[in-house]
């Protein structure tokens, strides 16, 4: 580690003094110091950053890496700059991924067992129990984004008796679930899901995929009726009107939506009081700085000792 070594923090969205507290106790030798930091400052060597203010990370001379306290990286892209050329680390930890994998459980779960009509029906005082309620392994779920995130979410249904397929840009071999790849199986892979669980990254190439022509690819019947949407992944992913369209035309039963193009999402959003839309506000899975900054800094130690980073984000195919 060189002498003075700094890790500049730029937090948006969150407060940065619970990040900084975290990193000053796991990083003792080191000092943190808050953006706006001195443009040009040696000392600097690694950046913590969740949506950066565009140039904060410009002309930082001896800046080893930058890690996001995210999962997500769309956010760094996002700022408008050129992101200076050192090795970007995002988040893959437990504790984010258990949070991850409940949320997707329970809106499964949700949408399993009506969740919604109960409610409906408890605030009109409605007894009318006769649902019909299919048994989990007669739904097959789509994971939409089989990667870390995706795989936990995979195991946890399997254990409830859900079938699980995955889709992915590369091929994968697994035992436990049928998995298809890239555009041409994305059909296939519609075909068979009753309800998709969107865990995908925000890139150029998935930007907006939630769309018209995905749900006309949707199974059009099974289980629950129509087909079931739950995006935990961006906003971005998703064209919202389509969407609303694709619930008015019944080609989509009912969404969970943690994430929105527009964050927070703006009161006049028809989807705030849509009857068949559950909305939480980007919640799926919070980056807790006491679960998720040890490593970090583990890893900047470890990198100070010549040791490669792991969790690195490939610039070329944005995640
Ligand atoms: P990973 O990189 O581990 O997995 C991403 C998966 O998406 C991989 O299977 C990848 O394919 C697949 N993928 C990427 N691009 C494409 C494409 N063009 N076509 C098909 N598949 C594609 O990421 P994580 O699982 O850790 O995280 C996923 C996302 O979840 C994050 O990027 C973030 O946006 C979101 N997230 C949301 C949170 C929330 O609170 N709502 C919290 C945490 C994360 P391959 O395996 O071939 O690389
Ligand atoms: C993430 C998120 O990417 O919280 O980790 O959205």
């Amino acid at each position: 580690m060189a002498d003075n070594s700094k890790i500049l923090l730029s937090v948006t969205g969150f407060d940065p003094s619970i990040w900084k507290d975290a990193l000053e106790k796991a990083a003792p030798d080191r000092t943190v110091v808050l953006e706006p930091a001195e443009a040009s400052d040696p000392e600097i060597d690694y950046a913590v950053v969740w949506k950066q203010p565009p140039g904060v990370l410009d002309g930082l001379p001896n800046l080893k890496a930058i890690f996001s306290i995210g999962a997500g990286v769309d956010h760094l892209f996002a700022a408008g700059n050129d992101l200076p050329d050192v090795p970007i680390v995002r988040v893959v930890a437990e504790d984010l991924t258990d949070r991850m994998s409940e949320y997707s459980v329970w809106q499964v779960l949700d949408h399993l067992r009506k969740g919604p009509l109960y409610r409906d029906q408890q605030a009109r005082r409605v007894w009318h129990e006769d649902l019909m309620q299919p048994a989990a392994s007669e739904v097959t779920i789509g994971i939409l984004g089989y990667g870390n995130l995706g795989r936990d979410a995979a195991k946890k249904l399997i254990m409830l008796g859900f079938k699980v397929i995955g889709w992915s840009r590369t091929e994968k071999q697994d035992e436990a679930v049928e998995t298809f790849a890239g555009e041409d199986g994305l059909a296939g892979f519609l075909a068979q899901s009753d309800i998709v669980v969107c865990l995908l990254p925000l890139t150029p190439a998935t930007r907006g995929i939630l769309s018209a022509s995905f749900f006309a690819k949707m199974k059009p019947r099974g289980p629950l009726g129509a087909p079931i949407l739950i995006n935990a992944g961006r906003g971005g992913l998703q064209v919202e009107a389509d969407i609303l369209a694709a619930l008015e035309e019944k080609r989509l039963g009912a969404v969970s939506l943690d994430v929105f193009q527009t964050e927070p999402l703006p009161p006049e959003s028809p989807l705030w009081t849509h009857p068949r839309v559950t909305i939480t506000p980007h919640a799926a899975a919070t980056s807790m700085p006491h679960a998720l900054v040890p490593p970090m800094v583990d890893q900047m130690d470890a990198h100070d000792r010549g040791e490669k980073l792991k969790n690195l984000v490939d610039r070329e195919a944005g995640y």
